[in-house]
């Protein structure tokens, strides 16, 4: 509160309507924490509920609104977000410190995303199905879920909303979002977006806030049984608490959780091509992909080959400034996101662990990088870390870090180098760097990810693609391409008796008896 009386601050898109709130959530530029990119509030309990309420009001008529004019308002959004995608992606590069370049292709996988779901409208296919009986058919059709809550997180904040939102809307449900209270000026625009593409009054709606206060009055609603659906792209950690929420609630969530993404590198690999692509899954967004590179598994063969042509090119990684083209990555998305980082270093590297690179640390804050030009004084950047000698029965092999740091493991061939890969229960992305189709074979069947990658990055999963995970990394949902469809719709069965008479499946069903004692004889 001014002198002049209160600070203006949005809390909520709420049917059609922006809502104020009182609880600061102010939004810093984590490359200069003096930039204040915006103020927005945390929405209340009872906003959450209010949001809730009106996308059920609204499910009726846009559950009852044909799928292609549906689809017609995604294309509307897509046309929008193209004509806004530089604004955009500048906002996300001064909001969450990710390069503009990577800013630019999320946006860019947002109109991807439209754009593959625009025809879906046309489609969303069921089935005709022959009957058993006579004078009888058989359908089915994909109906809409009903009212969609889904809370994500702040590392891709316009393109993993895209991947729920715009197949859920042409599926026909209605939607509450509560997006990272990291990004809230991304999610602000991308509401603005939303809005203007003609979606009808609560169709979508978006409550600004915290996990602990915004998220937490979205979990009370599963229990309340407001939500017919729920998506979470986040730790496993609150992922786990969500999902025992949705079981209480007798219903499937879409997770999307966690990774500790194994990368093998095998004795006949390119090793410059897999030393590129571990600088990239390592560090590319400073870590800060669920799809980042946790472990990379060496064959012993090349380990100190490899460890040495990496250890130099990681000493030329250029780090700073978001917006210059030069830069491998910017900063760490928020304070919360380098403490994170900060205590990984002093908590999960043991004795026996060799640091080539020394032991990490924020830029300007007891430690340096040689090709820097960020504001270290003001800016969240952080050092490349890489943890030499990693063994399974190490914390860090199986904590996600979810920063510039990567663990190498050495591995005596690939049976022990897919058992590194999947020991720890994640199982989102993965890659292998080999030539040899015996051992991709293996891999491909071997490996417990949702995702992997031959001779490539454990990141950029393609937009049309089904990405998701497994064990710790998710429940098995997929999203993007026609594989999300079966997040969005439950199946209905109808069957249509037109005989004018009781006829019971099974039971009345005309089968034939084969005559069994038919012997063929020469
Ligand atoms: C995430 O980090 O939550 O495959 C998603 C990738 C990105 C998506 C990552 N397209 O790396």
């Amino acid at each position: 509160m001014s002198k002049h009386g209160p600070t203006a601050m949005i809390a909520a898109y709420i049917d059609g309507q922006w809502q104020q709130g009182s609880t600061a959530l102010p939004s810093l530029n984590p490359a200069d924490l003096r930039d204040e990119v915006g103020v927005f509030a945390d929405a209340s309990k009872d906003q959450v509920r209010q949001a809730a309420y009106a996308a059920k009001a609204a499910y009726k008529s846009w559950a009852a609104t044909p799928a292609p004019v549906r689809a017609g308002m995604i294309q509307n959004f897509g046309r929008l977000v193209e004509a806004n995608k530089e604004a955009l992606a500048r906002v996300v590069a001064r909001e969450i410190g990710k390069p503009l370049r990577e800013a630019l292709g999320s946006v860019q996988e947002v109109i991807d995303t439209a754009n593959f779901f625009v025809s879906e409208g046309r489609r969303l296919y069921g089935q005709t199905i022959p009957s058993e009986m006579p004078n009888k058919e058989c359908f089915t059709y994909r109906r809409p879920i009903g009212v969609f809550g889904c809370m994500t997180a702040c590392n891709f904040p316009v393109a993993v909303p895209a991947w729920y939102f715009i197949p859920a809307l042409v599926a026909g449900n209605t939607c509450v979002w509560k997006p990272s209270e990291e990004a809230p000026l991304t999610s602000y625009f991308t509401t603005e977006l939303w809005a203007r593409a003609g979606l009808p009054k609560g169709v979508f709606n978006t409550v600004f806030g915290a996990g602990p206060t915004t998220g937490a009055a979205m979990v009370e609603l599963i229990d309340e049984g407001v939500f017919d659906k729920i998506g979470f792209t986040g730790s496993t950690e609150v992922g786990r608490r969500i999902g025992a929420a949705c079981g209480r609630a007798l219903q499937t969530p879409c997770l999307e959780l966690g990774g500790k993404n194994p990368m093998i590198v095998c004795a006949d690999a390119n090793i410059d091509l897999a030393v590129d692509g571990a600088l990239f899954s390592g560090f590319g967004t400073a870590g800060q992909r669920c799809t980042s590179l946790g472990n990379l598994i060496l064959d012993e063969k090349i380990h100190d080959q490899f460890i040495e042509r990496l250890i130099k090119r990681t000493q030329t990684l250029r780090i700073g400034e978001p917006f210059s083209a030069e830069n491998t990555y910017g900063p760490m998305i928020s304070k919360r996101f380098l403490d994170n980082h900060l205590g990984h270093l002093s908590t999960l590297i043991a004795a026996h662990h060799e640091l080539p690179l020394g032991r990490g640390g924020h830029i300007g804050h007891g430690v340096e990088w040689a090709h820097f030009d960020g504001d270290a004084k003001h800016g969240l950047y952080a050092r490349p870390n890489i943890v030499l000698n990693v063994r399974m029965d190490d914390a860090i092999y199986s904590t996600e870090t979810f920063g510039p740091l990567f663990n190498v493991l050495k591995s005596n061939g690939i049976d022990q180098a897919m058992e590194m890969a999947n020991r720890h229960g994640y199982g989102l992305s993965s890659a292998i760097y080999t030539n040899d189709p015996q051992t991709i074979y293996k891999f491909k069947t071997e490996i417990t990810a949702g995702m992997s990658s031959i001779n490539n990055s454990t990141t950029g999963a393609e937009a049309h693609l089904p990405f998701g995970g497994n064990g710790k990394s998710g429940n098995g949902g997929r999203q993007s391409g026609i594989w999300v469809l079966d997040q969005f719709t439950k199946w209905h069965a109808i069957n249509w008796d037109m005989s004018g008479k009781l006829q019971l499946a099974q039971l009345d069903t005309a089968y034939v008896e084969p005559d069994l004692n038919f012997r063929i004889k020469m």
